[in-house]
């Protein structure tokens, strides 16, 4: 910009100034004739209706004199320019311009050699402002009426580009570049400058894109490159739309902001970031900002349709190492509709989406936030990431995280905190990536519900349970409806410490090791296991790892009396006698006998033994169950008992049957050595 502004001061002498005054009604325009700033600049007479600067014999109105007419005459106006290039230092400009005070709408759109949507052809430039006399100074701030920019590029002011003051009401922004001058380059002005695009201390502002659904108008701003981050919310209902912040016009080039993108303060309520239509570009693409994307606090946000790490259509990813959405506040929704994109690669501990921020001052929770729709690592690279979307700091609790899919992280989605639910997720199940999680959902905390996510592809297990009093319900692990088998690396659920977890209604197919995994440490009780689907794993239905050097998958055998201790008091599984097919019966029902060797002094009373099918595929003695058939209460230690069985349609007497036992603090077995349907055993009935 500086080398240029010889070339435009000389153009706008040759101007053949004619001050141009129209008014349509009450609204005036003033078109800038001058791009200087000096001590003639001064509007001759606010209010006369024209804004002839104070120079001798002036015909020149320089933007400082409009903004001064526009504030003095009652009523809205409009400037426009009829120069272009850069109000600066070099035209004088060494102070703020005046704060505008009534309602003003700023067009720079048809400046000589403007294009709708391309770079501003005019720009103010606050590298001369004294960021010690003048540390508050925007390039334009709005204190009362309401300000609509359009076309113009701002850089380098102490404060802000644009600030929206308190009791704003309304406002527009769009097509600005602020941050950036017209090549694209960040202004390379003093350090000490702390510039931010935009302040919005007002409300029901649209900065970017607006308008009704499907109408769209602008392009959004080019916000990027500023010191102090991209835009601050501190009043509410304001709209950001459609804006790229962090990068070049074209998504191609970094030019990230300090700081992050998009920052909310607590005091922010009601504000929505992107949205709108499914396909109608309104998110903003945001990327390369230096502490993250965006931080979302305050109540009732929303943050939809949004990009992270790409602008789409370019092809070219950021690796941006910082949590691309930071939450905290209450109410707030991520994602919806559409849902916001998210490309991984975010270093050491970092998150996609981090519900309860860790910043320096304390840690604020993230309560009610529902966050959904949202894709992380399905874009066309995948660059890998620690967490998926977190859930941490003590009290961030009620949140939702529903309907995302999630691909290649250490942890699709972990909770730190308590009080939370994951459902409907999709954790490495996108078939054209076949790139999954280490672990799909990784839970340390207390009283979470994790229930119908599918998770595959895992290289680790899909579910990993370090917390207490969770409900894990109706998950598909392994298995995804519409592609089938996404076996895990491992086993489908590990338990490592933590009590009273209960394993309820989940598919937990085709994994690499046990299904349910419960490590052998004696503080982990109250682990129930009851009415999944577990077949066609590597290992054993439920399997308590036995620590011999490292914790060992493999059936752990029954004890006389049950008195061994351990994980789930290392519960005795039933043991069967024979089995015996109703004559006649069609679905076939089986009287089978069984017992379970369990002393009262080991394990509470009553037992419940729940009866499971198993494919006919399965060899004899395996030791897991494909549906649950039938439960039975067992009240009576050492007693043998019977039950009839009453099968499913199409299940004969050569399928086979397995249980588990569960006493009445919750404490599961394994399954018990699969037996067939219809089969008589041993003279005693019993085989150990
Ligand atoms: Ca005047
Ligand atoms: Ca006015
Ligand atoms: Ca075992
Ligand atoms: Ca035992």
């Amino acid at each position: 910009m500086q080398g240029k502004n010889k070339t435009f001061r000389l153009a706008a002498l040759a101007v053949a100034a004619l001050v141009l005054i129209s008014t349509t009604g009450h609204a005036a325009t003033f078109t800038v004739n001058s791009l200087f700033d000096d001590t003639f600049s001064n509007d001759s007479n606010p209010g006369d209706g024209t804004c002839l600067d104070s120079s001798p014999n002036s015909n020149t109105c320089t933007l400082r004199a409009a903004i001064e007419e526009a504030n003095a005459l009652a009523g809205p106006d409009r400037i426009e320019f009829s120069v272009a290039g850069e109000i600066g230092p070099d035209s004088g400009l060494l102070g703020p311009l005046p704060d505008i005070t009534d309602e003003l709408v700023i067009f720079a759109g048809n400046a000589p050699g403007a294009t709708f949507g391309g770079p501003p052809m005019v720009y103010l430039d606050g590298a001369a402002v004294d960021p010690s006399s003048d540390p508050f100074a925007a390039g334009l701030r709005v204190v009362s009426g309401s300000l609509e920019v359009f076309d113009l590029g701002i850089v380098a002011f102490p404060r802000a580009g644009i600030e929206f003051d308190n009791g704003i009401d309304g406002g527009r922004v769009d097509r600005c570049w602020l941050g950036l001058d017209a090549d694209g380059n960040v202004d390379a002005h003093p350090s000490s400058l702390s510039t931010v695009g935009v302040r919005l201390l007002g409300s029901n502002a649209v900065i970017g894109k607006s308008g009704p659904p499907g109408a769209l108008t602008g392009l959004g701003n080019i916000i990027s490159g500023n010191a102090a981050g991209g835009i601050q919310i501190l009043g509410d209902a304001n709209t950001v739309l459609g804006n790229t912040i962090g990068m070049t016009l074209e998504g191609l080039v970094a030019r990230g902001n300090g700081n992050y993108g998009i920052f909310m303060f607590d005091t922010a309520d009601s504000n929505r970031i992107g949205g709108g239509d499914p396909g109608d570009d309104s998110g903003n693409h945001i990327a390369n900002n230096s502490l993250g994307g965006i931080v979302v606090d305050g109540s009732g946000n929303e943050v939809d349709a949004n990009t992270f790490g790409f602008k789409p259509g370019t092809g070219v990813f950021f690796a941006s190492g910082t949590t691309a959405i930071e939450v905290a506040g209450d109410g707030h929704v991520i994602g919806g509709a559409e849902g916001n994109r998210i490309v991984d690669r975010r270093s050491g501990t970092k998150a996609n989406i981090l519900l309860g921020r860790t910043p320096v001052g304390g840690d604020t929770p993230a309560t009610n936030v529902l966050v959904t729709g949202n894709r992380i690592g399905t874009e066309t690279v995948s660059l890998g990431s620690r967490y998926g979307i977190r859930v941490a700091v003590d009290g961030s609790t009620g949140n939702a995280i529903a309907d995302n899919l999630i691909n290649n992280t250490t942890f699709g989605v972990q909770i730190d905190a308590d009080g939370n639910t994951v459902t409907r997720n999709q954790l490495g199940t996108e078939p054209q990536l076949g790139s999954g999680n280490q672990w799909g959902i990784q839970v340390s905390s207390a009283n979470n519900e994790i229930s119908e996510n599918t998770i595959g592809n895992s290289e680790f297990e899909g579910i990993l349970i370090t917390g207490a009093f969770n409900l894990i319900f109706a998950n598909d692990i392994g298995f995804a409806a519409g592609i089938g088998a996404v076996g895990n690396g491992r086993g489908g659920i590990e338990i490592r410490s933590g009590t009273d977890t209960l394993i309820q209604g989940n598919r937990i197919l085709n994994n690499g090791g046990p299904g349910i995994a419960i490590r052998d440490i004696g503080s982990i009780e109250g682990i129930t296991v009851l009415g999944n689907s577990i077949r066609s794993n590597e290992g054993i239905g439920v399997d308590i790892l036995e620590f011999d050097g490292s914790f060992m998958p493999g059936p752990t055998l029954n004890d006389p009396g049950d008195a061994d201790t351990g994980a789930n008091r290392k519960m005795n599984y039933p043991e069967f006698g024979e089995a015996v097919p109703v004559p006649g019966s069609d679905p076939l029902e089986t009287v089978v006998t069984y017992l379970v060797d369990a002393d009262t002094a080991n394990q509470a009373y009553p037992i419940t033994v729940d009866f499971y099918y198993g494919q006919r595929v399965n060899g004899y003695g395996r030791r897991d169950g494909s549906a649950l058939i039938g439960s039975d209460t067992y009240d009576t230690p050492g007693a043998s008992k019977t039950l009839t069985l009453t099968l499913p349609g199409g299940i004969g007497a050569d399928w086979h049957f397995s249980a588990l036992a569960t006493d009445a603090d919750g404490n599961t077995s394994e399954f018990a050595p699969a037996r067939s349907l219809g089969e008589m055993l041993f003279r005693d009935g019993y085989e150990e």
